[in-house]
């Protein structure tokens, strides 16, 4: 259930109360209670939820006959409590709390409650566009509104193209189911849930705004960004310098860092994002390798290397290289990071297979499927491969055309998977070194180009000749990205 804004709030808890002697089954106590319970929820509204326009949208409200147990219901689930569409014992505890046991220092505040996702790895959708500005535009728009706070906590967003993500995005037109219908240009921009099953997290723009990249109309990044706050589960601020206070202001979308003030809002919910000794926190994007001496140096070893399509991808860190297998040294590979997924760093393992067009990622217990850069549904857990519980991640896996086997490595010991079968062999694991003879430490990484298997184990990589059984050559690994 969703999350109401300020003003939504109002118009639930007016109309509650408007019709609590029509409706008295909502009151779970007795009717003098009750009647103490109303003093107390209309106390609350007028010293937190004063604006005018309220009343109105109460109205409307009323007029389309919404039941009172549905309004109670969704004030319960803005506040993350047990939908019982009664105004019962902890609903009532919420209205009786007093909202200010937030520290001196800090201007942030939570929802009554503290809503908070459980799961770190958070799965979003854009359902329907907007015409004002392209769809590229909105994408980018929000995967930079859900990477500033990402950078700030340990919470990964996965975009998603079909069925039920736990962030529904999307731009509405009036009444567009929820009871809270917007209002046409201006007013009210957008909203959002927060934290929770169903609506939770959903968020909502007015498709009546004029959206825009830039500083003309609305601009998306800097309403999403303050929307996705209440989605992960921040109210507002009373710091006017940050992005959870309720006035608009134009934020610049590139190189926008988190006001401190949100930054000690959502790290008191989620805690801060680990980030290794002296490794950027956010992604640093190699120009060019043999003028960038840094990242030679540092990039000796891969944590995963895998072929998408027609190219070659080798992940370090938060950074990631591609190019094409058959370009020579010296010419420059390109890098992304910052236009890809949040899940592409630090990923443990990646594993094309080129005839069904799908390649696989692995981080800790999870794997993600895509085609290309496209994500195919949320995360799912390596257990579906058949690995016993004691394995938590996967050090590297490769994919073998001939036998249409998939090697998975962990420790010094390696799986084998039957990909037309589906299923692990049986006689596994085995020792690698027993069995690649030449190939000699843990294995990083591991890829099958034109017959040969490639093993990335720190700074070395083995050229493994399937036919002859035995290691050919050994390269520096730093080598494949020009250095
Ligand atoms: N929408 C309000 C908002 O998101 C809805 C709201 C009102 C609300 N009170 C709330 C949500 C209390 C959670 C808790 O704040 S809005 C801004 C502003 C709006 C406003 O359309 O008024 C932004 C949406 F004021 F900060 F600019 C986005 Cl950025
Ligand atoms: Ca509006
Ligand atoms: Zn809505
Ligand atoms: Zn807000």
């Amino acid at each position: 259930m969703k999350v109401l804004l300020a003003s939504g709030f109002t118009v639930l808890l007016i109309s509650a109360l408007k019709f609590s002697t029509a409706a008295p089954s909502l009151f779970a106590a007795t009717s003098r209670t009750s009647r103490n319970n109303y003093h107390l929820a209309q106390e609350y509204l007028d010293k937190y939820y004063t604006e005018k326009g309220g009343q109105q949208m109460g109205e409307m409200v009323a007029r389309r006959g919404n039941s009172m147990v549905k309004k109670i219901k969704e004030l319960q689930a803005f506040f993350g409590l047990q939908i019982t569409g009664k105004l019962d014992q902890k609903t009532m505890d919420v209205i009786k709390k007093p909202r200010c046991g937030v520290p001196d220092v800090a201007n942030y505040r939570l929802f009554p409650g503290e809503p908070k996702w459980k799961k770190n790895i958070l799965t979003y959708r854009i359902s329907k566009y907007t015409s004002s500005m392209s769809p590229s535009e909105v994408d980018k728009a929000v995967e930079m509104a859900l990477q500033a706070w990402s950078s700030a906590i340990p919470l990964n967003f996965v975009k998603i193209h079909s069925g039920e993500a736990d962030i529904m995005i999307s731009f509405e037109t009036g009444d567009h189911g929820d009871s809270y219908p917007f209002d046409g240009p201006r007013g009210t921009l957008a909203h959002a849930f927060a934290p929770g099953e169903g609506l939770g997290g959903d968020t909502h723009f007015d498709n009546a705004e004029k959206w825009t990249m830039g500083m003309n109309g609305f601009n998306l990044f800097t309403v999403a960004a303050h929307e996705f706050g209440h989605a992960l589960g921040l109210a507002h601020s009373t710091d006017p310098s940050a992005l959870m206070y309720p006035t608009y202001k134009y934020q610049h979308p590139f190189g926008f860092r988190l006001p401190k003030d949100d930054v000690r809002g959502i790290q008191a919910l989620y805690g801060p994002r680990k980030t290794f000794p002296g490794k950027p926190t956010m992604p640093h994007i190699p120009q060019h390798n043999p003028s960038n001496p840094d990242v030679c140096e540092t990039t000796t070893s891969f944590d995963a290397v895998t072929m998408l399509g027609k190219e070659l991808l080798f992940f370090k860190d938060r950074i990631f290289w591609r190019r094409q297998v058959h370009l020579t040294a010296g010419i420059r590979p390109s890098t992304i990071t910052s236009s890809f997924p949040q899940l592409m760093s630090n990923v443990d393992a990646a594993y094309e297979v080129a005839e069904r067009g799908v390649a696989y990622f692995f981080k800790g217990p999870h794997y993600w499927v895509t085609r290309g850069f496209q994500m195919q549904g949320p995360p799912r857990t390596i257990y579906d491969f058949g690995f016993p519980r004691y394995v938590q991640r996967i050090d590297a896996a490769v994919y073998l055309k001939e036998p249409q086997k998939t090697l998975f490595f962990v420790g010094d010991e390696y799986y084998s998977f039957d990909e037309r079968k589906m299923k692990m062999e049986k006689d596994y694991p085995k020792n690698t070194e027993e069995e690649f003879s030449g190939v000699i430490g843990q294995i990083d990484a591991a890829v099958e180009l034109n017959g040969y298997v490639y093993f990335f184990s720190g700074p070395k990589t083995y050229k493994y000749d399937m036919e002859k059984e035995d290691v050919v050559s050994v390269v520096k690994s730093s080598s494949w990205i020009g250095c």
